[in-house]
């Protein structure tokens, strides 16, 4: 039975892996940090077939530790402070773990054991102002936040530990991908959420930042296959894993109220307190190198995925359920 090891695990993406892992036969290994109150919530349904185990992306040592301790054939870094808005109130927290993170992981790799594959969770944001329509594995970077930026530290230094050392180093440039399980602060997932509140007479605006955003918006169950499939390659690569399709924050409103019998426009506020001070306006990936080369393709369409999450939050409200 081959071991995983998954930074992330508590988070959205790191979930779903797990999942898919464990279908596969995996022992999965899953690092947490430590936090005042427990949150396992996403990964509760699978707890017990998990092993989890404490680290921080911030600690070399508690990484060194884990991998010599569990000694697993494939690690996945999902971890990071994957929020771009906080990265611009934390930019040192931000570049120490999303940035310098990556360095950390791999350098535990090639002390502990340098034929341990590797995925890193590199980001659509590190196109940021696009100078390429749709963007592709080429295309050159041009972060806008503190993330961005730390994301292309975190994508350049996994290539060259491929390059100095020679090993199985994969990144896989994702665009953005949501879920019921998407944390409560990103866009997808307020609109979601607030709009089921507000058909439920549980709130009766919702606050939102810029709407002309354009986002290449996937659903996360289909793109944790593709982190799977880059790792199971003979030779490590880099990939774009995206839909294809662009739709703004605007679309996004039109198809949750459509959804629920609601026009937006009575509902939504414009706050200035969500707008950004540097803005991605529009993002697009070509997937096709991912197609070619890992088989892989989406399977939840745009209008499939915002009906998926308003259910799934309507439910939960509905359940008086804790939303997360
Ligand atoms: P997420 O839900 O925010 O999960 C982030 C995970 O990182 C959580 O498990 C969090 O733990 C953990 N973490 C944060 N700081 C850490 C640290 N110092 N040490 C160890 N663990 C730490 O993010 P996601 O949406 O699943 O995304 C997974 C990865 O893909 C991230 O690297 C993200 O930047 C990247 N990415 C995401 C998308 C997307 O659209 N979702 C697109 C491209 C790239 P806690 O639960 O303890 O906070
Ligand atoms: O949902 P968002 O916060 O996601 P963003 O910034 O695109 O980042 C996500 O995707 C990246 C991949 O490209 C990941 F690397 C990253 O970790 C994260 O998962 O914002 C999407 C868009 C932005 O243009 C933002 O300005 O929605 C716009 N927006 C408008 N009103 C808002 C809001 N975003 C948030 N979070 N909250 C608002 O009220």
């Amino acid at each position: 039975m081959p071991t995983a090891l998954i930074t992330g695990v508590t988070g959205q993406d790191g979930s779903y892996l797990a999942e898919l892992l464990l279908q596969q036969g995996y022992r999965v290994v899953g690092m947490v940090r430590r936090t005042s109150t427990l949150n396992f919530h996403r990964i509760a349904h699978i707890q017990e077939q998990l092993e989890l185990v404490p680290g921080d992306l911030s600690d070399q040592v508690s990484l060194i530790h884990i991998l010599e301790e569990y000694q697993p054939e494939e690690v996945y870094n999902l971890a990071a402070q994957s929020f771009v808005q906080t990265s611009w109130n934390q930019p040192v927290f931000t570049g120490d773990v999303t940035a310098l993170g990556v360095t950390r992981v791999l350098d535990a790799i090639r002390i502990v054991n340098p034929r341990i594959r590797m995925y890193q969770a590199s980001s659509s944001e590190m196109f940021g102002k696009v100078v390429e329509v749709p963007q592709k594995e080429t295309t050159p970077f041009y972060p806008r936040s503190p993330y961005g930026v730390a994301k292309v530290y975190g994508h350049w230094i996994t290539i060259n530990y491929r390059e100095s050392y020679n090993l199985h180093a994969s990144s896989g440039i994702l665009f953005n991908h949501e879920s019921p399980r998407r944390g409560l602060e990103f866009v997808t997932r307020k609109i979601s959420h607030q709009a089921a509140k507000i058909k439920l007479g549980l709130a009766n605006e919702l606050r939102l930042g810029n709407l002309d955003a354009r986002r290449d918006w996937g659903f996360a169950g289909d793109y944790v296959r593709a982190m799977w499939l880059m790792l199971q390659r003979d030779t490590p690569d880099d990939y774009v894993v995206a839909t294809g399709e662009t739709h703004s924050v605007e679309q996004f409103l039109d198809v949750a109220f459509e959804h629920l019998d609601l026009d937006w426009r009575e509902y939504v506020v414009q706050d200035e307190r969500f707008m950004r001070p540097a803005e991605v306006d529009l993002l697009v990936g070509d997937p096709s190198k991912a197609g070619r080369d890992l088989g892989w393709e989406p399977t939840v369409s745009f209008a499939e995925l915002v009906r998926m999450m308003v259910d799934a939050d309507l439910q939960l409200l509905r359940d008086g359920a804790i939303a997360v």
